[in-house]
């Protein structure tokens, strides 16, 4: 009996860490939408960023990407959070595309990332995004290796637009899921109940 709780315990605890690399396009979305899916995984979006269906002018000509909305004046653009108390996300690269005309034309322009770390804190830095013109094949690519965000395990990324930016367009998010261990003092802490319990058992069956 002691032997199998053990074995249950640990290959609870060792499964608990998967990850899945993922590229998010937002092609499987619903225009106006404030939620989207990765896979099994949802994620909110808050502040002005929604889902955007506009093609061709999504990255790569596509359909479906997040923006802070067509003719509006936007600093805070919003932020994007993973639903699930264990969950969390490594963000890999990311596509933006800047506008200082709500969204009319491209302009260079400076945007400040946020990331929540999982378990607290945060990470920050502000990026010039340069997006070379209006058609779907010209957003700025932002790889992350060698920032502040390279492994940074997330729940949460946000974005504010820096003067002259009001506009702000984000497309396929490459990212892994990352389903996080219980505690390690929690488990114990149920191990250890467990055991009592188990103990209490086999002591009253004796005694019967
Ligand atoms: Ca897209
Ligand atoms: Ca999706
Ligand atoms: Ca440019």
């Amino acid at each position: 009996m002691f032997k199998k709780l053990i074995f249950i315990t640990l290959a609870y605890l060792s499964i608990s860490t998967v990850r899945a690399a993922v590229l998010e396009t937002f092609e499987d979305e619903v225009d106006g939408a404030t939620s989207f899916t990765t896979g099994a995984t949802t994620f909110n979006t808050t502040g002005a960023l929604r889902v955007t269906s506009f093609a061709p002018v999504g990255n790569n000509s596509s359909t479906f990407f997040l923006d802070t909305g067509s003719g509006q004046s936007v600093t805070n653009a919003g932020s994007i959070d993973i639903v699930g108390a264990n969950l969390s996300f490594v963000l890999s690269s990311i596509y933006l595309w800047t506008s200082n005309d709500g969204g009319g034309t491209d302009i260079d322009a400076n945007v400040e990332i946020t990331g929540t770390l999982f378990g607290g804190g945060n990470v920050s830095d502000t990026f010039f995004i340069d997006p070379t013109g209006t058609s779907g094949a010209d957003w700025f690519f932002l790889g992350l290796a060698g920032t502040v965000f390279d492994g940074a395990n997330l729940t949460s990324i946000s974005f504010v637009n820096q003067a002259p930016a009001n506009y702000l367009a984000v497309d396929d998010l490459l990212l892994d899921i990352q389903v996080n261990a219980v505690p390690v003092p929690a488990a114990i802490w149920l191990f250890g109940t467990a055991l009592v319990g188990f103990v209490g058992m086999s002591r009253r069956r004796k005694v019967a």
